[in-house]
């Protein structure tokens, strides 16, 4: 059944000049691309977006990584899209990604990891919530 899910370009993959290739990726992938923007974050903002990670230890790395410089969020549209986007991604740290992954081939390191992917439905709304409102979603 046709899904939707939240992905960000992160800044270290717009920095780069990966944006067009991972996105090329993503529609190769068979997901439509519903609503994009590039906008540049506050570190609070990077704080109320990761608040689940609050309590961990590079959650102040996290945050000043994420208010960096400008990311790319996106909502995405496809049958199975949460799960398919976390395999199109790769693991969080591309040293373990898989071949063909975006993390094996754009990022750099765990905490500079080109992508952002929601994890499961409750997710998803809140982090779409977030970045978009509905009218940028029809
Ligand atoms: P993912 O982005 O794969 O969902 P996550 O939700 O566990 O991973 O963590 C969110 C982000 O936090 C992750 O993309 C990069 C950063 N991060 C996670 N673990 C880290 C670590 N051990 N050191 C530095 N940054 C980390
Ligand atoms: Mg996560």
């Amino acid at each position: 059944m046709s899904q939707r899910t939240f992905s960000i370009i992160k800044p270290d993959a717009v920095r780069k000049g990966y944006t067009a290739a991972i996105l090329a990726k993503i529609e190769e992938a068979g997901f439509k691309i519903v609503s994009i923007k590039r906008l540049s974050i506050s570190k609070a903002q990077a704080e109320g977006f990761y608040y689940v990670h609050a309590e961990r230890g590079f959650f102040g790395e996290l945050t000043d990584f994420m208010s960096s410089g400008p990311i790319f969020p996106m909502v995405l549209e496809k049958d199975n899209a949460i799960a398919d986007l976390r395999k199109l991604m790769g693991a969080t740290n591309p040293a373990q990604a898989e071949e063909g992954t975006i993390r094996k081939e754009f990022a750099a390191s765990i905490g500079e990891n080109a992508i952002h992917g929601s994890d499961a439905e409750e997710t998803a709304a809140f982090e779409i919530g977030y970045f978009f409102a509905g009218i940028e979603l029809k």
